[in-house]
């Protein structure tokens, strides 16, 4: 297949949450959460949408960038064993174009987090695809062989066609799994087609880890699995590394609303702890949060996990 031009085809990232959310609805209810809305306007010529009601906000329903040029289309889900299913897509004609697509168990569930983030300009494409672990892995074997041991041959064959993207903010290793795919790749057809596969193949997976999930009674348990699901929605909320783009679109308090209310939705309400109560090594001497991404800096050139899903990398690199 020819290379190039993926980003003048109509709207690639639709069809992605479409999938999703037709997947979903074979296997559950989905019912709109609160945060639902849409931004912008959302019709997109000649794709096959499903039909979802948009109620919204009115906080956010007027929301338009900065420059008339971006669209975003955001929505957003609950179902019974599902907290919160949602999707933001951005795209700036002929610049870039952006998913963000995630979905959070309840807490009675210790199931990972599926995540699949995409930023692509049309040289290239930043990807995080992932089902990200509520508890480390490299800590937590039982978590990592109940969870992934059984794809991780699915999850070798993606980790060679989109190899891995080089050092990356070290931090973020804590919260991958053995299956996280972390790949920059040239924006072309084809590259973007074994995403799409990747996309399909990990939802799947989540989709089926979902039904077959059993609910947790333990209270101690489920007050463990909400606040690691409270800690990783407090770490994306504040580092992550869309949010300055975010801010430049859309401006800083309304970016603010959107990460806090909507992409993380739950950092206000699913814990009290804050970011410095998790992560203490961001803490400036009058009190407040480092601004820096990373406090550790970069690291892992090469994927720090084999074939098996055996952490082969430096543990202490990301603590
Ligand atoms: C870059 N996004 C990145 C990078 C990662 C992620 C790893 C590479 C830079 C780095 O090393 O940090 C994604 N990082 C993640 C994810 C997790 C994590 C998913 O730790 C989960 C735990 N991305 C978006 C949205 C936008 C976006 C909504 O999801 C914009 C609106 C943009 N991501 C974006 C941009 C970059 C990026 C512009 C490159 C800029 C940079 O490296 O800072």
């Amino acid at each position: 297949m020819s290379g190039g031009g993926s980003l003048g085809v109509g709207l690639p990232y639709q069809k992605f949450v479409s999938f999703a959310l037709e997947e979903t609805c074979l296997r559950t209810t989905l019912t709109p959460h609160p945060s639902q809305y849409l931004l912008g306007s959302g019709t997109v010529e000649g794709e096959d949408y499903p039909e979802i009601p948009y109620p919204s906000l009115e906080k956010f329903k007027f929301i338009k960038s900065s420059d008339d040029n971006t669209v975003f289309n955001a929505l957003s889900f609950s179902a019974p064993k599902i907290r919160l299913l949602r999707s933001l897509t951005i795209e700036k004609k002929n610049a870039f174009k952006v998913l963000d697509f995630a979905a959070f168990s309840e807490p009675e569930y210790d199931l990972p987090i599926f995540c699949a983030n995409v930023f692509t300009t049309p040289a290239q494409s930043i990807v995080v695809l992932d089902l990200n672990p509520l508890y480390d892995t490299t800590i937590h074997k039982e978590y990592k062989d109940k969870y992934y041991k059984k794809i991780m041959p699915l999850a070798q064959k993606y980790s060679e066609l989109l190899p891995w993207g080089g050092k990356i903010t070290s931090e973020s290793l804590r919260f991958f799994s053995p299956i996280v795919i972390w790949t920059i790749f040239e924006s072309t057809e084809r590259n973007h087609h074994v995403l799409h596969l990747a996309f399909m193949d990990y939802y799947k997976i989540w989709l089926e880890l979902m039904d077959q999930a059993i609910k947790e009674n333990n209270k101690v348990t489920i007050a463990r699995n909400r606040e690691q699901q409270h800690k990783y929605l407090t770490w994306r909320a504040e580092k992550d590394p869309g949010y300055p783009l975010l801010k430049k679109l859309i401006g800083e308090s309304r970016a603010e609303d959107l990460v806090m209310e909507f992409l993380f939705e739950g950092v206000n309400t699913l814990g009290t702890k804050s970011f410095l109560d998790y992560f203490p090594e961001y803490a400036r001497d009058d009190g407040s949060v480092n601004k820096k991404r990373s406090m550790i800096g970069k690291s892992f050139e090469t994927r720090p996990w084999d074939a098996n899903g055996k952490f082969i990398g430096d543990a202490e690199a990301f603590r």
